[in-house]
């Protein structure tokens, strides 16, 4: 009888051994899913309804913002202007990690032109580049390339531009008179 016994809670203890190695390989995997799911830039159930789903939108879950990429050219001033009237803005890189993401975003659509706007500008004071959303870009993270920005003679340029194919480096351009790129507008993520 003893022995039995012993047999009996040997199984059962075999038995939720083995139905707890199942509950944490389960737990395993929708842990897994719940990570890809956080990071998936194709999930866009947060970005703003009136924002066309098309594969130009992609979300960054990580920091709340939807991203419309824009293949037609226009100048920055336009560009600026045409996000605004969408209730977005110019994107807008303070750390490395937006800067990854859109460059990531770039490379997987194989973005067929070189220069897009973003939401940098010293138009207000000379050499002073902020973003447009009021921070100093000298505050955080940038990307300017060799010798970018500059004030050369008259000092025309004054609005950023990222050339995703020279590793994504930002330069100085004219604003306005006949300088047309494509661009990206982003847009803050609805609450959950
Ligand atoms: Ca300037």
């Amino acid at each position: 009888m003893a022995n039995f016994g012993v047999g009996e809670s040997l199984t059962t203890s075999a038995s939720s051994m083995w139905t707890m190695w199942w509950g944490l390989v389960l737990l395993t995997i929708m842990s897994f899913l719940q990570v890809l799911n956080a990071s998936d830039p194709t999930d866009l159930s947060r970005c703003p309804p009136h924002l066309a789903r098309t594969r130009y939108l992609r979300a960054a879950h990580d920091w709340d913002m939807c991203y419309e990429f824009h293949l037609e050219e226009r100048t920055w001033r336009t560009a600026l202007t045409l996000c605004g009237r969408r209730g977005g803005t110019l994107v807008t890189i303070q750390e490395a990690r937006i800067q990854s993401f859109l460059m990531r975003s770039l490379v997987s659509y194989r973005w067929p032109r070189n220069g897009v706007w973003i939401g940098a500008t010293d138009k207000d004071e000379e050499m002073k580049w902020k973003w447009i959303t009021g921070e100093l870009v000298s505050d955080g993270y940038s990307k300017w390339g060799r010798g970018q920005p500059s004030c050369g003679f008259l000092c025309f340029e004054d609005c950023a531009l990222l050339r995703w194919r020279e590793g994504g480096r930002w330069h100085d351009y004219r604003c306005n008179w006949l300088e047309d790129y494509s661009f990206i507008c982003q847009f803050g993520e609805l609450k959950e």
